[in-house]
C-alpha cells in the first residue's frame, strides 16, 4: 500500500516514453482509449508540428520500456482541422463510444475557432472510420458531428471559447456515453443587453447526450 509517496520522474524509469522532433511540441490535449477497437489501448495528443496544430495518434498495443521517437518516426494517424487556420485543434481530447457502436470515438476541441472574429470555438466529434481503422492519414478529416460555440455580441466579445474543457462519459446512465463540454470564456449580461459591466459570469458544464447524428 503506498502512503503519501512521491515519484520524482527526473529518478523514476517510466514505461513508454514518446518524445515530439525537438522542433515540435505538445500541446495539453491527451487522451487513451481503443479507437481501432482491436482491444488495445491508443495514444491520442496535440501537437505543433510545423504548421497548424493536429491530433496524432499512435496505436497500440505499446511495446514495455521502449521510447517512440517521433523524431524518427511517423504517428500511425494525423489529423487536421476541417477549419484550417485556427491553431488550437487537440487544446483539449476524450475518448468514449458516444454513438453507441461498440467503438470509441475521438472528441476534440478547438477552442479558437472564430465566429465573426471572436473565438467562438468548435468540438468535433470523430466516428470511428475506416480511414482511422486502417490508419491512414486523412489531412483534413470529416467530423461526424461539429459543434459550434457562440461567439461575441453582447458577450463583450469574448465568444465561448468552447473545446478547451471536454470529458466523455455515462453521465446519465442511459449505457450511452455522453459529451460534456465546458465552456470557461462565456460571460452573459443580465437580461440579455449588452452594458459596460457584466451582472453575472457564468461558465456552463454543458451535457450533449447522443441522438441518432
Ligand atoms: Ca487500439
Ligand atoms: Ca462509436
Ligand atoms: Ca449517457
Amino acid at each position: 500500500m503506498f502512503t503519501n509517496r512521491i515519484i520524482d520522474l527526473s529518478r523514476a524509469e517510466t514505461h513508454v516514453t514518446v518524445l515530439s522532433k525537438p522542433s515540435d511540441n505538445f500541446i495539453n490535449g491527451l487522451a487513451v482509449g481503443d479507437i481501432d477497437g482491436d482491444g488495445f489501448n491508443d495514444l491520442i495528443f496535440g501537437r505543433v508540428a510545423g504548421g497548424p496544430t493536429n491530433v496524432s495518434l499512435l496505436l497500440g498495443p505499446f511495446r514495455p520500456a521502449t521510447t517512440y521517437n517521433l523524431a524518427s518516426m511517423e504517428p500511425d494517424i494525423v489529423i487536421r482541422d476541417s477549419f484550417p487556420g485556427f491553431d488550437g485543434f487537440g487544446y483539449a481530447i476524450a475518448v468514449g463510444d458516444v454513438n453507441a457502436d461498440g467503438i470509441s470515438d475521438l472528441v476534440i476541441g478547438n477552442p479558437v475557432v472564430g465566429r465573426e472574429g471572436f473565438d467562438a470555438g468548435a468540438v468535433y466529434v470523430f466516428k470511428d472510420s475506416p480511414a482511422l481503422v486502417r490508419g491512414l492519414s486523412p489531412s483534413v478529416a470529416q467530423p461526424l458531428l461539429t459543434i459550434l460555440g457562440a461567439f461575441g455580441g453582447s458577450d463583450f466579445g469574448l465568444g465561448d471559447g468552447l473545446g478547451r474543457v471536454l470529458a466523455v462519459a455515462d453521465v446519465n446512465a442511459d449505457g450511452i456515453d455522453d459529451i460534456v463540454i465546458g465552456v470557461p470564456s462565456s460571460i452573459r449580461v443580465s437580461n440579455g443587453l449588452p452594458g459596460p459591466l457584466p451582472a453575472r459570469h457564468r461558465s456552463p458544464l454543458v451535457l450533449l447526450r447522443w441522438v441518432e447524428w
